[in-house]
């Protein structure tokens, strides 16, 4: 069973660059052959419009040289000219050309399962040009699975654009894919800085390391997945959709990852679930449709399944109409160059989401309504009425959520 990884833009790269090269060092990744190939090399398409990260990104990982798709100019930070090109006098075929890899890279999977997209909400490539792939393979391929690992803006404001782009990004990934996992830089920054070994000021490479941690706690081979002839089928990306997204309308995951090398695996998850905010900033309660919780160590100590569940469902406030709300999975295979690490990692589908996908949808909707930075969008081919569709979506999303919850 294989996936294909698509990188979209820089955010996408870099991340990309941190995850994918900590997975293919695995042991049980390498004999799967379900993210790399039978010649060990990733199973990965990297896209971007400009040459500078790219190259840096993808050398390393020896992702095949026509899957390295470079455009010959950046997309601005405007979803508009992702999607639709800077114009036909710099038509680089950026989407084309990456679908064509696309389906080589498919084409030499011994039974391909799905795309793994991964890419930022804000910027002009991730966002605007990562939409058109996504609708593309959504498309092409209606029948494999389709994940988004998206990193959102902070929250501080980067570009003034990225309230929209993040609006019509999320839209379009509600639309086409199964699964959206949420990553917040803000979160992983103040995490980090928290963090005793970190200095105050924390790289881009930290945080890449950190999410990279956090998908690595889920996407590697698990012990529960692997079947009794040890081969892993590499499913555990598609698993988590299947586990966590029970409804096709609700589809947005966020991780939360906990590692001890000195701590036993009960304190690690106890330290894991003191982190779960229980309540929004207005003192809503969140709630939880599903959630998976990742178990990885190579040690003695037993997990006790019953313990695992009571703790989850209590910080995570699990919905009532759920009567398995707790997925839980066991590895001794942990990340390349943590033998002694145990780790905890839990992907869970809550409300908390909304908070996000409320501040973009205000702050969007006021620029909107005051015509601000619109004839950027409509230069380059996406009209009001889009904007429209998007505000609808968001809205439509909002709500079927708090139908789950009041079902509760
Ligand atoms: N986590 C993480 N976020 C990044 C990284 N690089 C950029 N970002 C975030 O991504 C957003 C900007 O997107 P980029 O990926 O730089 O933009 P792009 O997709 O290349 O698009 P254009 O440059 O506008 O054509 C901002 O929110 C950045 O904070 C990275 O390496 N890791
Ligand atoms: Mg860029």
């Amino acid at each position: 069973m294989s996936t294909v990884f698509v990188q979209i833009g820089q955010c996408g790269n870099q991340m990309g660059q941190a995850f994918l090269s900590t997975t293919i060092k695995n042991e049980k990744v390498q004999s799967s052959h379900s993210f790399l190939s039978a010649e060990g090399i990733p199973r990965a398409i990297a896209v971007d419009s400009e040459q500078k990260c790219v190259r840096k990104t993808a050398t390393p990982l020896r992702i095949r040289d026509e899957n390295i798709i470079v455009g010959k100019r950046g997309r601005g930070t405007n979803w508009a000219m992702g999607y639709n090109g800077p114009g036909p006098h710099i038509d680089d075929k950026l989407g084309d050309r990456t679908m064509e890899a696309l389906r080589r890279e498919i084409e030499r999977c011994d039974r391909f399962c799905g795309v793994i997209l991964m890419h930022s909400l804000s910027g002009g490539t991730g966002s605007g040009l990562g939409s058109r792939i996504c609708e593309d393979v959504r498309d092409s391929y209606p029948l494999s699975h389709l994940m988004s690992c998206a990193v959102a803006p902070c929250a501080s404001g980067e570009s003034p654009l990225q309230h929209y782009n993040s609006l019509l990004t999320l839209s379009c990934l509600q639309r086409n894919t199964d699964g959206i996992v949420l990553i917040h830089n803000d979160d992983v920054i103040s995490r980090l800085q928290k963090s005793a070994s970190a200095s105050r000021s924390v790289s881009l490479q930290l945080v890449n390391s950190a999410i990279s941690a956090e998908l690595n706690g889920i996407f590697l081979p698990t012990d529960t997945l692997t079947p009794s002839s040890g081969s892993s089928l590499g499913m555990e990306p598609w698993e988590l959709v299947r586990s966590v997204c029970p409804m096709p309308s609700l589809k947005f995951v966020q991780f939360l990852h906990q590692a001890s090398s000195e701590k036993s695996l009960d304190d690690v998850l106890a330290q894991a679930t003191r982190r779960v905010a229980k309540y929004s900033s207005e003192g809503r309660p969140y709630g939880c449709l599903a959630s998976l919780v990742v178990i990885r160590g190579n040690t003695r100590e037993t997990v006790s399944v019953p313990r695992v569940e009571g703790r989850i469902k209590k910080s995570y406030a699990c919905v009532s109409w759920n009567p398995y709300p707790v997925d839980i999975w066991i590895a001794k295979n942990c990340q390349t160059g943590f033998k002694d690490k145990k780790t905890v990692t839990i992907a869970a589908n809550r409300t908390s989401v909304l908070d996000f996908l409320d501040v973009v949808y205000t702050k969007s909707k006021t620029m909107f309504n005051a015509g601000a930075y619109l004839h950027w969008y409509e230069r380059y081919g996406v009209s009001r009425d889009e904007f429209n569709e998007s505000f609808e979506e968001m809205k439509s999303i909002a709500e079927n959520y708090s139908e789950a919850m009041r079902q509760s």
